[in-house]
């Protein structure tokens, strides 16, 4: 059989003048035009085959009199889309991209980039070693590098600047922002905007350039524009990197490359470039991204006892309802209004019904203002939003969200009204962050349609979807939701219900562990800056200013009800474990945080955002440390991070001991995307294992001794297991799968 399709290739390709470099670059002469047709699905990345195709392509239509210039395009969805990612951290293979991109620039043969789609990173580099570029409309182009811990180390960071001028070239390159190609061409980055078959375009268009002279084409040969202002525009590049990618390396090389382009000559600036990139591609931040990159598309991938993303098939969701007009149900809506589905957004009362709608066109006001959303994707969502008292209204939608408070009884008879309205297809969801979803199900005749879809606040910023699957929820519904998170351009993970779930149990030590410092001795301040050394956009202490003491005082009542308890001044201990009562002194001071001015900070007034510390603060901690006899202790930055970190890393091992997920990338992303974790130390568990897990498990044992009283500490067993046996990070998931089928 396979004799016989090599024969019918040979003929064929003999007949259409078409022949296989490689089994990844097509390459056929169509008249006068050599076509180089990139095929490495899915997004044509430039691993070792493509790079060995394209190269000998170039060199095969110099060779063939017949041939007069040379088109690059891609198969397929795409132009090709970087290089191939899964390839770094391997032994590298000739030829090597810039290789491949300076014989395509040499060609005596015009060569012409024909693109679509998505041409970036290495694709966009090569297109820029080609001497003309065309687009179709839809395509867009740039450098993500920066997102992977990394710059364009293929001659882009020396060769856009040259067509572009710096300021565009480095704003590019450090924010890694895709240009669409009206844009583009504005840049002089794309030549000429094609409408109908690319390829007959391309086709047309390499023809018309045959015999051009092509020195001027040649941009290793063009200078960078406005060399003498690079002192003005390195700053105030730098300026913004340091504002807004704090922490991050790449950038900041990103922006130094790009300056060298200016500074030495094309060969030399190469070779700067060469050395920046090979420093990143080194570092652990670069390693950290890129595996990100793929915990990201790994996630999607779900699985969960009765069905898998292979067997299920969503429902299509067409119309859609939010209970609760308050900020979770506001920013939700936005969140589906934004993607273009129309929302009934239901309430009890009309005065929370309209103060929910001005929230909603708050937000996207200042979206607007922001440029995260266009002015007619605005318009468009208010003529999508229908706000309603009437539960009859919400009869024929596809999918419900309900946001009403965190309250069990509430939220019963929520899902009680919905249940005698909706039509048998309807998916439920709650957006409840910890209320076991069988005890909201159970309210319905239809548990197989609910199904948890927590979001994190902000809701319309924040990209985490966290989605809980019940006892009884169907794979079709889990598929549907899953799926909404998509559309609605969040990262959805799934989770199995337990207390807390994925991302707020993990996140319980992390803030408990943080009182319990400042209770023995730290000051909130120093905890706060510790983390954000670390990498967290704010600390513990001013989050908890943002969502309000309230809260927290509020969930303590709510667990010691459920224990059977009461909490007093007195209280240390609750159901058995260390309680620390600070936070209920800054409460009972009405310092419920940013909503108040004061909380465990002081702000410039009511609502405010910039904290400062103040005597009163000092006071209720030092007074509170006084009456229960704690002498004061120096705390170690090393000890702090130690505690708050490796507390939750704990309970990361935990959850998926007891299959609350299935794999570290699970709980990553979930941190990455609902906490803001820095994106360039991977996530809680991909930093332990960057640890190792032999000394975080000897630090958890420590901790277990030291802090007998919080079952936080207790450390896992699934921890204990990989620790000992030393087990590598990529065979996690396996042990995970194995200690599951045990239990
Ligand atoms: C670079 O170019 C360095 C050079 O400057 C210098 C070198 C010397 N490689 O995202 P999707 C996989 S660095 C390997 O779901 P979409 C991806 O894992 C690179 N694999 O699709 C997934 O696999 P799976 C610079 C890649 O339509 C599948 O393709 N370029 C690569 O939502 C589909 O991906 C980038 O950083 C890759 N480069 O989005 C671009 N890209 O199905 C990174 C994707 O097994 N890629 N895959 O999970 C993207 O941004 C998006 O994938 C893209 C498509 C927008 C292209």
């Amino acid at each position: 059989m396979l004799e016989v399709q090599k024969q019918l290739w040979h003929y064929l390709g003999r007949f259409l003048c078409i022949s296989r470099a490689n089994m990844s670059v097509d390459y056929s002469v169509r008249g006068s035009v050599a076509v180089l047709e990139v095929n490495n699905p899915p997004v044509n990345a430039l691993g070792h085959s493509v790079r060995h195709g394209l190269k000998s392509g170039v060199e095969q239509a110099a060779r063939d009199n017949k041939v007069k210039s040379i088109v690059i395009i891609g198969k397929g969805q795409t132009f090709p889309a970087g290089a191939d990612i899964r390839e770094f951290g391997k032994a590298s293979k000739d030829p090597w991209l810039v290789e491949v991109g300076h014989t395509i620039e040499a060609s005596l043969k015009p060569v012409v980039a024909a693109i679509h789609g998505t041409c970036l990173g290495g694709g966009l580099e090569i297109a820029l070693f080609s001497h003309f570029r065309i687009a179709v409309p839809s395509s867009r182009v740039g450098f993500p590098e920066v997102a992977l811990g990394l710059l364009p180390g293929a001659g882009g960071t020396q060769r856009l600047s040259r067509l572009t001028g710096l300021q565009v070239a480095m704003e590019m390159i450090y924010s890694g922002r895709h240009v669409a190609s009206k844009k583009a061409k504005e840049y002089g980055i794309i030549d000429e905007i094609v409408t109908g078959d690319l390829m007959t375009a391309a086709l047309k268009y390499a023809e018309s350039v045959q015999g051009r002279t092509l020195n001027e084409r040649r941009l290793g040969h063009k200078a960078v524009p406005n060399t003498d202002s690079v002192e003005k525009y390195t700053s105030a590049a730098m300026a913004q990197v340091k504002k807004k990618y704090k922490g991050f390396e790449a950038p900041v090389a990103c922006v130094q490359a790009v300056r060298a382009s200016a500074e030495l000559p094309y060969l030399e600036g190469m070779e700067r470039e060469r050395e920046l990139f090979n420093h990143l591609k080194a570092s652990g931040q670069a390693w950290a991204q890129q595996y990100a990159f793929f915990a990201e598309r790994a996630v999607s991938r779900w699985e969960m006892p009765r069905g898998s993303y292979k067997t299920a098939k969503p429902l299509p969701v067409r119309s859609t309802a939010v209970v609760g007009a308050g900020t979770m149900g506001s920013g939700i809506a936005v969140c589906l209004l934004s993607a273009g589905l129309p929302v009934y957004l239901l309430e009890q009362n009309d005065k929370f019904l309209q103060s929910g709608v001005k929230m909603i066109e708050n937000i996207m006001a200042g979206s607007v203002k922001l440029g995260k959303v266009s002015m007619e994707t605005a318009k468009k969502a208010a003529t999508l939003l229908k706000p309603t008292l009437n539960y009859n209204d919400l009869k024929d939608v596809d999918l419900v969200i309900e946001a009403v408070y965190e309250d069990l009884a509430l939220k019963r008879e929520v899902f009680s009204g919905l249940d005698k309205v909706c039509k048998p297809s309807v998916i439920l969801c709650t957006n409840t962050s910890t209320i076991d979803i069988d005890r909201i199900s159970t309210a319905t005749s239809r548990p197989d349609r609910v199904v948890g879809t927590h979001f994190f606040a902000p809701a319309y910023h924040m990209r985490l979807l966290e989605n809980i699957y019940g006892t009884k929820t169907s794979p079709e519904a889990v598929a549907t939701v899953m799926k909404l998170g998509k559309t609605i351009n969040k990262v959805a993970v799934l989770v199995k219900s337990c207390e807390g779930f994925l991302a707020n149990r993990m996140n319980g030590p992390f803030n408990t562990e943080a009182t319990f410092l400042v209770e023995e001795g730290a000051s909130p301040q120093e905890v706060d800056q510790i983390n954000e050394d670390f990498g967290m956009p704010i600390g513990p202490f001013k989050v908890r200013d943002l969502s309000g003491t309230d809260i927290s005082w509020r969930i303590n009542r709510e667990v010691a009800k459920a224990l059977g308890t009461t909490i007093t001044k007195e209280t240390r201990f609750l159901g058995g474990n260390r309680y620390c009562g600070l936070n209920d002194d800054f409460f009972d001071k009405g310092r419920y945080g940013r909503k108040t001015g004061k909380g465990w900070y002081l702000y410039e007034k009511v609502g405010g955002k910039i904290p400062t510390v103040d005597a009163e603060s000092e006071e209720i901690i030092n007074n509170y440390r006084q009456r229960r006899q704690i002498s004061k202790r120096k705390i170690t930055p090393q000890e702090i991070l130690e505690r708050q970190f490796y507390s939750c890393i704990n309970e990361g091992f935990r959850i998926l001991e007891e299959g609350i997920c299935n794999t570290p990338e699970e709980i990553d992303i979930s941190w990455i995307y609902g906490f803001s974790y820095p994106k360039y130390r991977g996530g809680p568990m991909f930093y332990a294992s960057q640890i190792g897990l032999k000394r975080i498990y000897e630090r958890i044992c420590h901790y277990h001794e030291t802090c007998p009283y919080s079952i936080h500490w207790v450390p896992s067993r699934l921890l204990k297991k990989l620790a000992e046996n030393d087990v590598p990070f990529s065979q996690w998931s396996n042990h995970v799968a194995k200690s599951k089928s045990k239990m």
